[in-house]
């Protein structure tokens, strides 16, 4: 299966070598696909130095002007599909996501429609986090699931694998989110559409460079978002494009 990591990037400079050298040195034949919306730090153009440096192997899709991690990764799957990938991994490049974790989940893809990375499956598996952005992060998790019903012990994470029929099915022309709720958003389209689940259990580490682009209005969008994907009419939050492809478990978690 051809497989490609599809990679977000605002102002990453300090991290971006790094994360892309630790991909292809986890994953051999894997591809990466930088999506950078123009960061005035010159990720952008460090991106194209790496894509000439291991050249048929990374490739950058540079856009305008920064509209959101959600925006960043529809362009970026969009692309990715049109040039024939079967399988697309969506993963932060600031290191919170380690790299030795995509050999497991593309081996999980197998058998699922989509594969979320975890923090939640055994205990919290979270790294470097005060106790402030940990109970943030519980909290939306919990309400995400009462509001939602899925059945995920991590509804709000962003390290995941898809399968490019998965994403067909959701159709990418419906997704509305602009920031975090993007990562909800899919997962709860992929749930309602009935998509296998798995989840596959991961250590998320706190970034150590580079900042943060989370903010009060990700944080608005998120918590009246989740209330319009459950609630707001079929028409408003979905685009119908048959359902699953595949005869698969609704769900299931690594044990
Ligand atoms: N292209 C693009 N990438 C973005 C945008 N916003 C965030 N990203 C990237 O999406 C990934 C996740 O963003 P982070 O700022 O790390 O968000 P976070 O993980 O919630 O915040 P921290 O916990 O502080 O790291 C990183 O690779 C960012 O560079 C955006 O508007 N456009
Ligand atoms: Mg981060």
């Amino acid at each position: 299966m051809r497989s490609i990591v599809v990679l977000p990037t605002y102002n990453e400079r300090e991290n971006l070598e790094k994360v892309v050298e630790r991909i292809l040195k986890a994953v051999p034949g894997i591809h990466i696909l930088v999506v950078d919306d123009n960061s005035p730090d010159g990720t952008g153009e460090l991106a194209e130095e790496l894509a000439g440096r291991y050249r048929g192997r990374i490739f950058v899709l540079h856009r305008a002007k920064k509209e959101g991690l959600g925006r960043a990764y529809v362009a970026g799957f969009r692309h990715a599909l049109a040039h024939d990938y079967d399988v697309l991994v969506q993963m932060d490049a600031d290191l919170s996501h380690d790299p030795a974790y995509l050999r497991p989940m593309l081996q999980r893809i197998r058998e699922c429609d989509v594969v979320l990375g975890s923090r939640y499956v055994r205990g919290i598996n979270v790294v470097n986090w005060d106790l402030k952005r940990l109970l943030l992060s519980k909290c939306a998790s919990l309400y995400v699931r009462l509001v939602t019903r899925m059945p995920v012990t991590d509804a709000t994470g962003g390290f995941k694998c898809w399968r490019r029929e998965t994403l067909e099915g959701i159709g990418l022309d419906g997704v509305f989110s602009s920031g975090y709720l993007f990562q909800v958003e899919m997962t709860y389209k992929a749930f309602r559409s009935g998509f296998g689940i798995g989840e596959e259990p991961i250590i998320f580490y706190e970034r150590d460079l580079g900042r943060s682009k989370m903010n009060r209005r990700i944080i608005w969008e998120a918590l009246w978002g989740v209330l319009k994907l459950r609630f707001a009419p079929r028409w408003m939050t979905h685009v119908e494009t048959g359902g699953p492809q595949m005869d698969r478990p609704r769900h299931e978690t690594a044990a």
